[in-house]
């Protein structure tokens, strides 16, 4: 088990062959995937050879092999993590009984809706992403692109594969609309906020991986304990997969916070304008774009109070994350959680059913695990000597789903009034003299150990590579 046949059409290893008819119903989405993929993928690079990464197996240990790849030809397969011999269920109304190898009746509208919404994101990221081929800062940073990228596009793989498998007609119709849906597109947009903004430059690409394929990693985790063994399955093989994607993120911010301080201290300045005319990214602007990637991601929960995911809980079709090491009863029906409310333009704690709330639940874990990483840029600016600390905003900072969308706060947690927030938006959320600023120095370092001024090298290559391989073969 665990081994995937490349040697078919689709490489898989849920044994695509056996089953004609949902083969020829996947063999016919492909060319439309690859169309797709041809539209909407990396601008400018399709042609050259990329030092990927491509699964062979879903064993943990080992189950990726290192390449040169040009991307049209990546093999895009569907991979599931291996059954769990007697999985029960174990949380939610269910608790106990075994684990659905197919969709319950009851639960196919709901189902097919989280995994719509899920493999909605895949290939809007991808769009999201396509221009940023076109400016990367080192052949190293741009590899890294493509591998995430590549990757997107397998998870939305591997969610059309359940919609084609478990939801017959209405699953084809719904694989076909999510290569029909835009980024940003006025008519037809993605499902989700945060996956219709733009990512115009690489520090909004490193800000994005880090904070929004979070999200990802929280929301597969939810769904990796789900009662539809298939869901699960295919969520817990998207998991290793995600791991680099946010490592990209973390470690791409952190080297742009380095060669800044490394700037400010041979220059001896800390003025953000000084800075700047040293063309690295002024640490005010960096706090910034965190502070608009962390709020939109948030909003990605959903609803602090959703009958939507007590539902999704009870009937066990979405968990908590790690529910497994939980200590509670895994049914939640008589306890409460505290969650914030606004009453005159004022927070306020109230404490409601915990179904309700789980949104919020899953919400606050993904705010302890995104702190990490802010403590370790930290760490970087002291190591330079500089008083400056970036931070994470109020939770309640520039929401736009839920109670908290009610009101304006500063990204300290104060209430503010229309007007005020209306005059210091500008110190805290990107301009668009920023952006240009950043867009700026956006030009494409293609020299292999070459890096742009505004970015450190990273401390290692990929895959034990020297950090001056030649990762992107231009043809
Ligand atoms: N933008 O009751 P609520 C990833 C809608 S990221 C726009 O709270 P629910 C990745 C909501 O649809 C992981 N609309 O909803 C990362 C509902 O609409 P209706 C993605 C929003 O269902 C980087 C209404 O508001 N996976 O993998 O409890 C790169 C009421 O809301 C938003 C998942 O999200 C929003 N932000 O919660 C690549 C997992 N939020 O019914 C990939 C699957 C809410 O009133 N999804 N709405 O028309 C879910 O579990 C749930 O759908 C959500 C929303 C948690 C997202
Ligand atoms: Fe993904
Ligand atoms: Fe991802």
């Amino acid at each position: 088990m665990g081994s995937i046949d490349y040697s078919q059409k689709i490489p898989n290893n849920v044994n695509l062959n056996s089953d004609r008819k949902l083969q020829r119903a996947l063999e016919n989405w492909q060319p439309n995937f690859l169309d797709w993929w041809g539209d909407m993928g990396p601008e400018g690079a399709q042609m050259n050879d990329v030092y990927l990464r491509t699964a062979i197996s879903t064993e943990p240990s080992g189950w990726a092999n290192f390449g040169y790849v040009k991307m049209p030809d990546y093999r895009w397969g569907i991979f599931m993590a291996d059954q769990v011999q007697d999985r029960r269920i174990h949380f939610g109304e269910h608790k106990g009984k075994e684990v659905w190898q197919d969709v319950p009746g009851e639960h196919r509208a709901n189902l097919r809706r989280i995994i719509v919404t899920q493999g909605d994101t895949e290939p809007a990221s991808v769009e999201q992403q396509r221009l940023l081929g076109l400016t990367a800062p080192s052949l190293y940073d741009l590899r890294n692109l493509f591998q995430i990228n590549v990757e997107e596009g397998r998870h939305l793989w591997a969610m059309v594969y359940l919609l084609h498998r478990y939801f017959g007609r209405d699953g084809r119709e719904e694989a076909d609309a999510l290569l029909e849906r835009r980024s940003g597109q006025v008519d037809n947009p993605r499902i989700l906020g945060a996956f219709n903004e733009q990512t115009p430059d690489w520090l909004a690409f490193f800000m994005f991986t880090y904070f929004t394929d979070r999200d990802g990693k929280f929301q597969l985790n939810a769904l990796a304990e789900s009662s539809f063994d298939p869901l699960s399955r295919t969520t817990r093989f998207m998991l290793t997969e995600e791991t680099h994607h946010m490592f990209v993120g973390e470690t791409g911010v952190s080297r742009i916070i380095q060669r800044t301080c490394e700037m400010m201290k041979k220059h001896n300045v800390e003025a953000p304008d000084q800075v700047r005319k040293l063309g690295v990214i002024d640490l005010q602007t960096i706090q910034r774009y965190l502070n608009f990637h962390y709020s939109v991601t948030l909003d990605l929960f959903g609803a602090d109070q959703s009958s939507n995911a007590a539902m999704f809980y009870s009937s066990g079709l979405k968990g908590r994350y790690k529910e497994g090491m939980r200590k509670d009863d895994h049914e939640l029906k008589d306890q409460s959680y505290k969650i914030l409310d606004v009453q005159d333009g004022k927070l306020v704690e109230k404490e409601v059913p915990m179904l309700n709330a789980l949104n919020e639940v899953l919400r606050n874990d993904f705010i302890v695990d995104s702190e990490g990483g802010i403590g370790r840029w930290n760490k970087v600016i002291e190591a330079a000597g500089l008083p400056f600390r970036l931070t994470l905003p109020h939770k309640a900072f520039n929401r736009q789903i839920g109670t908290l969308s009610g009101v304006h706060l500063s990204p300290e947690g104060k209430p503010v009034s229309e007007s005020e927030w209306n005059a210091s938006v500008g110190e805290w959320m990107p301009t668009a003299e920023d952006r240009e600023y950043v867009v700026s120095l956006m030009k494409a370092v293609t020299e292999p150990g070459k890096f742009a001024n505004w970015i450190s090298p990273p401390r290692v290559g990929i895959n034990k590579q020297p950090i001056d391989a030649e990762y992107v073969r231009f043809n």
